[in-house]
């Protein structure tokens, strides 16, 4: 059984993509959830980089999320496209996900349980916003939807789930195919699971509170009472 090491559902961007992509396809795993800030238990007793996600199966650690999408891959099917174009478009637009959108995710951070009205939105978040759009336009376009890859949901589409997140807090706004997109995302099974549990999490991260605070009026807070 593969142990997940995760944070709070609530902020961790990062630890969603493994999260919902073992979930929806059915990969039995263990989750362990540390939050940020508990001093108890630093991530680097478990990850390397002292960040999670992380993924233990027995004596082997593989930490990263694009590392665990692909040591995934060697073992379960389903995980990218069978097709091969659509695995080569997925691997793309993964990577571009994983390595850039700067702008998306130091201006919008994820915060599950908030809806924003943002201040302002840079050029270069727009750009981001744009440039996503497109992105997902041309992959359901290309290989026929409802997933980005295809008919069924892919490691492509796990790594997109967070800035379904984002978008839904900072209400923005996309094409109608994006906008589809985005929905179905958000009303996936596993992607609902995060969410209700994100909602319940009493904790609170000052850092991400304030990093959220900052991008404007704060329209709902619909978690549960925090501690701060
Ligand atoms: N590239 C890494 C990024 C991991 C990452 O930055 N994780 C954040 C949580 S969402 C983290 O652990 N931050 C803790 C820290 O920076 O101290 C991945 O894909 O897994």
């Amino acid at each position: 059984m593969y142990d997940l090491y995760i944070a709070n559902k609530n902020y961790s961007s990062w630890s969603l993509r493994p999260w919902v992509l073992m979930r929806t396809l059915d990969i039995g795993f263990k989750e362990s959830l540390f939050p940020f800030g508990n001093s108890a238990k630093d991530f680097s007793a478990f990850s390397p980089t002292a960040k999670v996600p992380c993924l233990v199966d027995g004596d082997l650690t593989v930490w990263d999320s694009l590392a665990i999408a692909e040591y995934l891959a060697e073992r379960h099917s389903d995980v990218w496209a069978d097709n091969a174009a659509a695995r080569a478009w997925s691997r793309s637009a993964a990577a571009e996900m994983h390595s850039g959108f700067q702008a998306l995710r130091k201006e919008h951070p994820m915060s599950v349980g908030l809806r924003i009205r943002p201040a302002s939105i840079s050029g270069s978040l727009q750009q981001d916003i744009a440039r996503i759009d497109a992105l997902w336009q041309q992959g359901l376009k290309s290989f026929g939807g409802p997933f980005l890859a295809g008919s069924t949901f892919t490691a492509v589409d796990a790594f997109f789930c967070p800035v379904a997140f984002r978008f839904q807090t900072y209400g923005t706004v996309l094409s109608a195919e994006s906008t589809e997109y985005k929905d179905r995302l958000l009303s996936l099974p596993a992607m609902q699971e995060w969410q209700e549990a994100a909602l319940l999490e009493t904790w609170r991260d000052g850092d991400h509170e304030e990093e959220a605070k900052a991008v404007g009026e704060i329209l709902a807070d619909l978690r549960m009472s925090g501690n701060s």
